[in-house]
C-alpha cells in the first residue's frame, strides 16, 4: 500500500467533493467456490475501498462522516481459530492507524451508525454494489431491496470517485508500470510456449501462474484462443494448429492491484502467412494511429472513429468493403470488422470503475453514448481525455462467420460490404493489438518500458530466437 498520507489526502478530497452526508464504502468479503472455506479466487478487495482505505483484509467497511468530520474503519478482529488456520493479521485498530483513520468499530457498530443516520434523515452515500453478499449487507443496513440499490447509489459519490480515480498520480503510474512488467512476461511466455500440438488451456494456465507469481492475480480472465474472432475466447482444450493465429489478451495486477491489459496476435507456427500479414498490418496501423491522436482535450470517441475510418479505407483496398468511408462509418458498417470500442479506462480495475456503469465513467454531459448502433454501443470510453488518464488502445479486425451470415441475410450495410469476399475469410479468426496509453501533458505514451514484440518481423524473430 501507499503511505498513510496518500489515503488521508484522498479522503479529505473526497469529503470536499461530496460535500455533506455520510459515505459508506464496503470492502469485499471472501468469495467461496464450492463450500464456505474454499475461496476459489484469491481474495480481491474492492478497488474504491482500496483507494480510500488501503487495507486488503476481507470483512471491512469504511465510513466517512462528512458533517461531523470523522472517519471510521469497521471490522471484527479475527479470533484464535482464524489465527490457528490462517495466521495472525493486524487488528482493525492497527489497520486504521496505518491509513490515518482515527476510529474503529466492530460490525455491530456499523448497524448503529447506519440506524442513527437513518433516524436523523441524513444523506447516506454508497456506490452501486456488484456482489450479492454486499447487496444483502445494504439490505440489512438500510432496508433497500437489491433491485433498487443501483438506483439508490449516490450519484454525488460516483462522480467524486470517478473524478479522483480517473487521474492517475505519479505513485499510481509507477504501479501501472510494474503491472506492465508482469504483462510483458506473460505475453512473451505465450509466444514462447505456444506451438502446434499444445492446448490453449496449457498456455493460458501458465500465463495465470505468472500473474500470481509476480503479482497478485490476473487482471481479468485470460483470453488465449485460436478463435480470435470470439471477443472473450477463454482458453479451451483445443490443440493449437500450424497455420492459425493465436490471440492472447491478458494482464496482471500488482500486489497493490493496479492492472495491465495487452493483446498480441501471433502465428502458432511462428510465421505469418501473406493473408494474415495483410490484415495484421491494418490493425497495426490503427493501433499506432491512436498514439498520434490521443491527447488532452480530444474526445476518445473521435479517436475511435478516426481509427474506424482508417480501418474501413484499408478494408476497401483489400476488396472486403466498398462505398464512401464517411457514410459507411456513420452507418456502422465498420462494426462488421470492429464490433467494439477502441479502448477503456484502466487503473485498479481493468475496466476502471465499470461497476459504476460505463456511462458515468467513459461519458459525461458533453459526450453521450450511442446505445442504438451495433458496435458503437460497445464504446466504453468516449469523453475528452485529460492528463493522467490511462486508456487502452485496442483496435482489432475480426471475421465472425455468424455475423457475416446475419448481415448478408438481412442485407445490413450491403452497400458497404463485399459479402462474397468476406465469405473467404470465415476461417481466418481475428486479430487484436492492445497497449495501455497514459495521457501526458501534450500527448500520450505507452505504459511499459519494454514493448511486447509487436511489429510482425519482431514477433517472428522473437519466436524464432526463443522457442526451443
Ligand atoms: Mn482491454
Amino acid at each position: 500500500m501507499f503511505n498513510k498520507e496518500t489515503y488521508v489526502k484522498r479522503r479529505a478530497e473526497l469529503k470536499k467533493l461530496v460535500g455533506s452526508g455520510i459515505i459508506i464504502l464496503f470492502g469485499n468479503n471472501e468469495s467461496p467456490a464450492n463450500f464456505p472455506a474454499n475461496g476459489y479466487y484469491p481474495f480481491r478487495q474492492d478497488s474504491s475501498f482500496l483507494y480510500y482505505f488501503g487495507q486488503q483484509r476481507d470483512g471491512l467497511v469504511g465510513v466517512i462522516d462528512i458533517d461531523n468530520d470523522t472517519e471510521t474503519l469497521v471490522g471484527d478482529d479475527i479470533d484464535i481459530e482464524d489465527i490457528v488456520w490462517y495466521g495472525s493479521v493486524d487488528s482493525v485498530k492497527d489497520m486504521a492507524d496505518a491509513v490515518g483513520v482515527a476510529n474503529t468499530v466492530n460490525m455491530k457498530g456499523l448497524k448503529t451508525i447506519c440506524n442513527n443516520a437513518l433516524r436523523d434523515r441524513r444523506k447516506v452515500h454508497f456506490l452501486p454494489p456488484y456482489r450479492a453478499d454486499i447487496k444483502i449487507q445494504i439490505f440489512d443496513l438500510f432496508g433497500i431491496h437489491p433491485n433498487q440499490q443501483k438506483e439508490s447509489a449516490s450519484m454525488d459519490l460516483i462522480h467524486a470517485v470517478v473524478k479522483m480515480r480517473s487521474t492517475k498520480t505519479q505513485e499510481e503510474i509507477e504501479e501501472l508500470e510494474r503491472a506492465a512488467v508482469i504483462g510483458y512476461k506473460m505475453h512473451t511466455t505465450a509466444m514462447i510456449l505456444a506451438r502446434p500440438g499444445v492446448t490453449e488451456k496449457f498456455v493460458g494456465g501458465q500465463l495465470d501462474g505468472i500473474a500470481q507469481s509476480y503479482g497478485s492475480m490476473v487482471a481479468f480472465p485470460t483470453i488465449f484462443s485460436q478463435h480470435g474472432e470470439i471477443m472473450h475466447g477463454n482458453p479451451s482444450m483445443a490443440v493449437l494448429e500450424s497455420g492459425r493465429l493465436a490471440l492472447c489478451d491478458c494482464g496482471a495486477e500488482t500486489i497493490n492491484h493496479y492492472c495491465s491489459d495487452n493483446t498480441r496476435t501471433f502465428p502458432v507456427n511462428g510465421k505469418f502467412t501473406q493473408r494474415q500479414l495483410e490484415i495484421y498490418k491494418v490493425v497495426e496501423e490503427c493501433h499506432d494511429a491512436a498514439l498520434k491522436y490521443a491527447k488532452p482535450g480530444v474526445k476518445y470517441a473521435d479517436v475511435h472513429f478516426a481509427i474506424c475510418r482508417i480501418l474501413f479505407d484499408r478494408m476497401k483496398e483489400l476488396g472486403l468493403a466498398k462505398g464512401d468511408t464517411e457514410a459507411a462509418v456513420a452507418a456502422g458498417a465498420h462494426a462488421m470488422f470492429l464490433p467494439h470500442g477502441l479502448g477503456h479506462m484502466m487503473g485498479m480495475d481493468v475496466h476502471d470503475m465499470e461497476s459504476f456503469d460505463q456511462i458515468n465513467v467513459g461519458f459525461d454531459e458533453e459526450t453521450r453514448p450511442n446505445l442504438e448502433q451495433f458496435g458503437t454501443n460497445c464504446l466504453r470510453m468516449g469523453r475528452r481525455l485529460e492528463e493522467g488518464f490511462v486508456v487502452t488502445d485496442e483496435p482489432g479486425i475480426y471475421f465472425i462467420p455468424a455475423l457475416i451470415d446475419e448481415w448478408r441475410a438481412k442485407k445490413h450495410c450491403a452497400e458497404f460490404l463485399n459479402f462474397d469476399r468476406l465469405d473467404e475469410y470465415k476461417d481466418f479468426g481475428g486479430i487484436r493489438l492492445e497497449d495501455d496509453l497514459l495521457i501526458t501533458k501534450d500527448g500520450c505514451r505507452f505504459i511499459g518500458k519494454d514493448r511486447i514484440p509487436y511489429h510482425p518481423k519482431d514477433v517472428e524473430d522473437f519466436i524464432a530466437a526463443n522457442r526451443k
